[in-house]
């Protein structure tokens, strides 16, 4: 590692100790972004790596609820406010046991650079809680989210803040958050992206983020004359980033063969079609069952707590969560043949892995590129909400396959390096320049 990075990565971590996800994540961006603020000094004069670094506000509360059986629990709430330098704060809510502050703070750190990237004007932020939806009844999820909004609504509003969904936040969950939020401040507002379609959500909004994964895939492909026509794919994940990675690809003519969850993963080389596809939807997003179900309805593999990184493939399109490809996981895609990895979860490639992907010059785009179309959709219904219209299905979708043709460009314009397309270069410096420039304008605040 270059000197430089060792020091400023000794300063963060002494700051931050034992937030290793965030680490991770600032370790990425600063290997990329510190040889260019060399180059551009006046970044350097105001701290503006730094500055990137520290959150804007963090807040930390206590969200009390009942369960069913008349049982008080006690859950966490967070909200990482990271940085409204180009716009208010804009990233999801996770809900999932293992949300700890350093996961918020990796999150929202790779908000702000990729809401800068969707060319919208959104700052970043993360939320979430330790609450745990599965195996909850719908009556516990509604409890928790009235809780947990009854102390966010003091610190977000449709010019400050706007949260929407992420792992274990869906339709269900920014219902139960609106109403609340709705009630306590008795203004119908976009406060929250993600809504139903009948109460100010934005058409194409739920396909948005696996759709704009596989638009960008779709532009990497033709940077070498290829496509998805006739490719072997496999997707982690059956949640909402999965399901429509898998409805798209399968448009495009390519064939997803895995699905997984946090149990283990199906393995159906025949494909999952449209109709494959509608029970996973049934399956996960209504019954809120398991995937190896899918193995016994239709009699293919399931590998028990596993992967599917070891199934050979043309695309790998990792859409479940954090580290889940590592070093000997990337070895596995590369010596099956894989040449194309683009993110559909958060950084969900470890270092090693990246490593491995930029040695053997695959086509790889990161999360903060590869999987803006969902935060950059959720622009487009704060744009609708705001001037209380709605705009179609096509338009919509138009205008997402638009924004991920000018995030592939934006990072081709800084990660060319000769023949090779350094998507992780790209990504970081393409999402730095514009933050740091209004940082700049707006002094030292
Ligand atoms: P969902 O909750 O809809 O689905 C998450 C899926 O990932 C489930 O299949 C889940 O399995 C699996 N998963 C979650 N945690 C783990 C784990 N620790 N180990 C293995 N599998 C796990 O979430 P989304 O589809 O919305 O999110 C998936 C990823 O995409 C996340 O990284 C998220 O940050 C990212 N993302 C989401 C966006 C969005 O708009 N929703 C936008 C951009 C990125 P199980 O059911 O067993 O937990
Ligand atoms: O990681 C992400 O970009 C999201 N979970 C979506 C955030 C949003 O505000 O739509």
């Amino acid at each position: 590692m270059d000197n430089k990075v060792k020091e400023f990565m000794a300063r963060i971590i002494a700051k931050n100790p034992g937030e290793l996800e965030f680490h991770q994540a600032v370790e990425e961006v600063a290997e990329s972004l510190i040889p260019y603020i060399e180059e551009n000094p006046r970044y350097k004069v105001a701290k503006i790596l730094e500055r990137i670094a520290e959150p804007e506000r963090v807040i930390i509360f206590r969200v009390p609820w009942m369960d069913d059986k008349g049982e008080v629990q006690i859950s966490r709430g967070y909200r990482v406010e990271m940085n409204s330098a180009i716009g208010p704060y804009k990233g999801g809510l996770r809900f999932h046991p293992t949300v700890n502050l350093g996961i918020l703070k990796f999150l929202a750190f790779e908000q702000v650079l990729k809401n800068s990237l969707t060319t919208l004007p959104m700052g970043g932020g993360k939320g979430g809680s330790d609450f745990d939806p599965k195996g909850k009844s719908d009556n516990e999820v509604m409890s928790f989210c009235q809780s947990f909004m009854t102390e966010l609504c003091k610190h977000i509003g449709p010019d400050t803040d706007i949260p929407a969904g992420d792992i274990g936040v869906g339709g269900r969950e920014i219902g139960f958050l609106f109403g609340q939020y709705k009630r306590i401040r008795n203004e119908f507002t976009g406060v929250l992206t993600g809504k139903a379609i009948e109460w100010g959500g934005s058409l194409i909004r739920p396909e948005a983020t696996g759709y704009g994964q596989v638009y960008f895939a779709k532009e990497m492909l033709k940077t070498r004359g290829d496509s998805f026509k006739g490719k072997i794919v496999t997707v982690s994940g059956s949640g909402n980033v999965a399901q429509f990675a898998t409805q798209k690809v399968t448009e495009f003519g390519g064939k997803v063969v895995t699905l997984s969850d946090s149990a283990g993963y199906i393995y159906d080389p025949e494909g999952i079609d449209a109709e494959k596809l509608a029970y996973v939807m049934e399956l996960k997003n209504v019954k809120r069952g398991r995937i190896k179900e899918y193995a016994a309805k239709y009699g293919c593999t399931y590998v028990d707590g596993k992967r599917p990184w070891e199934v050979k493939c043309d695309i790998a399109l990792p859409s479940a969560t954090q580290n889940e490809i590592n070093g000997d996981d990337a070895k596995m895609l590369l010596d099956n043949g894989c040449y194309c990895v683009s993110e559909g979860a958060n950084m969900p490639s470890t270092p090693e892995a990246i490593t491995a992907y930029q040695n053997a010059k695959i086509l790889f785009g990161p999360g903060k590129a590869a999987n803006a179309g969902g935060v950059a959709t959720s622009g487009l219904e704060m744009s609708q909400n705001s001037l209380r219209l709605s705009w179609t299905r096509e338009e919509v979708d138009q205008k997402l396959h638009q924004i991920m043709i000018d995030i592939h460009e934006n990072c081709v314009k800084y990660g060319k390096d000769g023949d090779y397309i350094d998507y992780v270069k790209g990504a970081n410096i393409g999402g730095f320049v514009k933050v740091a420039d209004a940082m700049m304008a707006q002094g030292v605040v």
